[in-house]
């Protein structure tokens, strides 16, 4: 059986209260820190256990956490971005509904590591239910004296406020979202400076993620090495990985890092549905290149992900089967990204419409051997250094790797006039 530290004490639709996290040695870890440990200590602690961020880029946590000035002047702040919005995600939502104290103590050693005042959870506007829970919890810690002044007999203060979000895929950049947090539109910033200098009204800011701050009690409990021994490969502990698609079993497990790509579909997916094949799948949600049949035996971690030519992403995979139009499909998340551009900036507002609207011409049979140029040179105009943030060039991955291997499924749309799969995106 796999050791599953953050999900394996939730049952399916319940929540662990207080009590219930009490009672499987919840809030100890932030016993142990705020009795034994520096902030410096917790730190470097995160930064050993080679912690990378689950949120979809996998930057070293410490490290991250390290850019932080400690010089005790002025307000700092924590914030855990819960705007989960990447399309095929929802990895999550099940911690945030099934234990949402192991995040407020992951939060409240976090913020104590760079002394932070005041910290937020950034939720998605739709995640009503993990709204409703978040809030109980929080007055639940406050109650207990986990939350507000003099924690566990300490002399730190940390308030913490749960915010949600517009509904906006955008607020889920971190810069954006600190952006929305004060009250202004959520348009990207440029860095540097990065958050960890000048984040919410100027001040130094962390932000990670919901499963990433998840762990942080659990490494302060058991260390180091019991994080790294959870893993497959290098980038230690577990990881919520998911399948959607036309699979028996779609859902969501934690499992080591680095399971691979065979045994997520065939093993915990059940394998795909009755008279449909596998043709690809993008790993980590919908802004990640396809991987196809040769990258089935493929480990899902950061690296190996990256080497395969994609990323690992939130590891929550999209199958494509061999019934469904590649084109249609990345039709479909095109239009998703349109429609979230924050229009900030001309390639990703300007370039992100006319990519839709070339691949629903192609899926009507009105597109031309021209248009598949200009979709190739759109993955170029709106990539990597192009943009003010990582939207366009996230969505330009799965049209990059489709125009790669899919190829003939666009020309034949040229060629046939028609959808070759009597499919019709809208
Ligand atoms: C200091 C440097 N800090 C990077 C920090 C930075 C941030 C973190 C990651 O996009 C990806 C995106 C989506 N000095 C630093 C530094 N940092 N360099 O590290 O930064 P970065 O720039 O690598 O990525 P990002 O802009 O934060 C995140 C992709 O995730 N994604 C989307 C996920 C969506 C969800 C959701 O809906 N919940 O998770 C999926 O793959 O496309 O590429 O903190 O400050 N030199």
């Amino acid at each position: 059986m796999t050791e599953a530290p953050l999900t394996g004490h939730i049952k399916d639709g319940e929540t662990l209260d207080l009590r219930a996290y009490e009672a499987i040695g919840g809030y100890q870890a932030l016993r142990k820190v705020m009795q034994e440990m520096t902030p410096q200590e917790v730190t470097a602690l995160v930064k050993e256990s080679n912690l990378r961020g689950r949120g979809g880029a996998g930057f070293s946590t410490g490290m991250k956490w390290s850019f932080v000035p400690m010089d005790g002047k002025g307000p700092k702040y924590l914030i855990c971005n819960a705007d989960e919005m990447e399309p095929g995600t929802f990895k999550d939502r099940w911690l945030l509904e099934g234990n949402p104290h192991q995040l407020i103590e992951g939060m409240i050693i976090s913020a104590y590591a760079i002394q932070a005042d005041i910290s937020f959870v950034f939720m998605r506007w739709a995640y009503k239910e993990a709204a409703a829970i978040m809030r109980k919890a929080l007055s639940e810690a406050y109650a207990a004296g986990y939350l507000g002044s003099n924690i566990l007999g300490k002399d730190y203060h940390l308030e913490m406020h749960l915010h949600t979000g517009v509904g906006r895929y955008m607020c889920g950049e971190e810069t954006a979202l600190l952006n929305s947090l004060e009250g202004k539109r959520a348009t990207p910033r440029a860095k540097p400076p990065f958050p960890q200098i000048s984040g919410l009204f100027g001040r130094p800011t962390i932000v990670n993620n919901v499963e990433t701050l998840s762990f942080i009690p659990h490494i302060m409990n058991k260390g180091v090495a019991w994080f790294q021994s959870l893993s497959r490969t290098g980038d230690g502990g577990t990881k919520i990985y998911g399948v959607s698609g036309r699979v028996n079993k779609p859902g969501a497990w934690e499992l080591p890092m680095g399971v691979t790509v065979r045994e997520l579909l065939e093993e915990y997916a059940g394998g795909m549905q009755n008279g449909y094949g596998f043709r690809g799948a993008l790993p980590g949600g919908a802004s990640t290149d396809f991987l196809t049949t040769e990258h089935l035996d493929v480990p899902m971690d950061f690296t190996a992900i990256a080497a395969a030519g994609s990323r690992l992403g939130t590891g929550t995979m999209v199958v494509l089967d061999d019934h469904t139009c590649p084109v249609g499909f990345v039709h479909n998340l095109e239009h998703f990204f349109a429609q979230e551009s924050c229009g900030f900036c001309t390639p990703c507002r300007e370039g992100l419409p006319w990519t839709e609207k070339i691949l629903y011409a192609l899926e009507q049979g009105h597109g031309t051997t021209a248009d598949l140029e200009q979709l190739d040179l759109h993955t170029r105009w709106l990539g990597p250094g192009n943009t003010f943030c990582a939207l366009a060039p996230g969505a330009m991955e799965p049209l990059q790797s489709a125009l790669k291997y899919f190829r003939e499924d666009f020309e034949r749309h040229v060629h046939e006039k028609k959808c070759p799969y009597g499919n019709h995106s809208h």
